[in-house]
């Protein structure tokens, strides 16, 4: 199989085009390094000392043998490149994770949600477009969010996989309806990946594109089987206040000593997926398309729900780390139940990896021998939501120096 994975140098996508390309598939990147300029933006680097991509990519050819060649094409841009590309490639599938994935850096001021809106929504409309005009029976494998479905189900039922069925009332009586799943994003971040079901709705429909959306939890974990392999092809890891999800950043500050910052009383729930997981999700996804003409197939790319605070005990625990209860920078629930169903990636044989399994100390290892890299000013999440939020944090910041003033 010839895939593209479009975004393959990113915290998901690079351990993907390695995992596909150790399972005999013959990968190319497709990626602008934007992720990277973003880092020098946020002038913060990944905890794990990530080689250069043309570094990545060579040490892998030497260790495996394979070789995965890299297309800079910046998507959303560099159309007609990417029609030629298509051409030029003929692959049979493409992974899209070529996205600006993060809702705090979405959020943090009107330059950065337009940046986000016009890539993440021009980047899939043009893989969709040019994927027509290619004329080629391509599978688009997109990585949406369980975000989209705004973390809460209908009368506490879990959430189905990306369709609800609903009764609908006639002048002959009741009809059922399978609709697309309501949306209710939390940040800009989320909104553009309930636009893209949108463009794949179409797509689907009016091109019969082969397409399926995987609606992944939060991500926590680092390493895969193929970037353990070799110090150089090691995967990126974010602990930033803009870039870290939840459960990463609770086990670096717990290695670094720092409290761990949950935001308000840590109500939160959310799916949640091990990395290792996800490459093994899309290999699936890769190896069960769906046929012309079908509808997008939507599967939960999630494995178990946690509350955050409930993260945060199970870190203090195991590390003795302090919890520190915070103004919350997000406009979102305190508190939300959730639980979502995943029966397609289980039947198609996905064993999950869960928190509880005591694979958490990997992570910890990795945080803590590279703890050393750690800046302490780039753990806050100083992104707010709203002007209300703005303020609240200002306020927790101004009582947190009264009480420093009077130790
Ligand atoms: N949170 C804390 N303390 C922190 C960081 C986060 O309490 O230091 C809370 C947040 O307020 C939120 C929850 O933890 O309630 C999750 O935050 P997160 O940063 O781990 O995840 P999120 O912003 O939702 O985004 C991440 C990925 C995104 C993906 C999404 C899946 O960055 O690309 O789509 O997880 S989901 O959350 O299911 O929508």
């Amino acid at each position: 199989m010839r895939v593209l994975v479009l975004g393959g140098d990113g915290f998901c996508g690079w351990p993907t085009a390695l995992h596909l390309s150790a399972r005999g598939a013959e990968v190319g990147i497709v990626d602008n390094l934007s992720r990277r300029e973003i880092d020098n933006e946020l002038g913060v680097q990944s905890l794990t000392p990530i080689a250069a991509l043309d570094a990545r990519l060579a040490a892998w050819a030497e260790i495996s043998g394979r070789s995965v060649e890299h297309f800079p094409l910046t998507l959303g841009r560099d159309y007609d490149e990417l029609v030629a590309l298509l051409a030029a490639w003929q692959p049979d599938a493409i992974v899209h994770f070529a996205e600006q994935r993060a809702a705090p850096y979405s959020m943090k001021s009107s330059r950065n949600k337009r940046y986000t809106v016009a890539n993440n929504v021009c980047a899939t409309h043009d893989v969709l477009a040019a994927i027509v005009e290619s004329g080629l029976d391509i599978h688009l494998a997109h990585l949406g969010t369980m975000g989209v479905y705004g973390y809460g189900a209908a009368a506490g039922a879990p959430l189905p996989e990306g369709y609800l069925t609903v009764r609908i009332e006639t002048d002959d009586g009741w009809v059922e309806r399978e609709i697309l799943h309501p949306v209710a994003p939390g940040s800009i971040y989320h909104m553009t990946k309930t636009q893209d079901q949108l463009l794949f709705q179409f797509y689907a429909k009016n091109d019969a594109l082969r397409i399926t959306d995987l609606h992944q939890g939060v991500v926590w974990g680092c390493q895969t089987e193929e970037t353990r392999v070799d110090p150089r092809l090691i995967n990126r890891f974010d602990y930033d206040g803009d870039y870290g999800t939840v459960l990463n950043r609770f086990l670096i500050q717990a290695a670094v000593g720092h409290p761990l910052t949950v935001h308000g009383s840590g109500g939160q729930t959310r799916a949640f997926i091990n990395i290792q997981d996800t490459v093994r999700c899309i290999a699936l996804a890769l190896a069960h398309p769906p046929a012309r003409g079908d509808r997008v197939a939507i599967f939960n790319q999630m494995t178990e729900c946690w509350r955050v605070r409930d993260l945060a005990g199970m870190v203090a625990r195991l590390t003795g780390a302090p919890v520190e209860f915070l103004a919350n920078p997000r406009n979102e629930a305190k508190e939300n139940e959730l639980s979502a169903k995943n029966d397609t990636l289980i039947k198609l044989g996905l064993e999950p990896i869960t928190l509880e399994a005591g694979l958490m100390s990997e992570i910890v290892e990795i945080a803590r021998a590279h703890a050393s890299r750690v800046d302490l000013t780039k753990i806050p999440s100083a992104s707010a939501w709203n002007a209300e939020r703005a303020a609240a944090l200002a306020a927790d910041q101004d009582a947190q120096e009264q009480l420093r003033a009077a130790q």
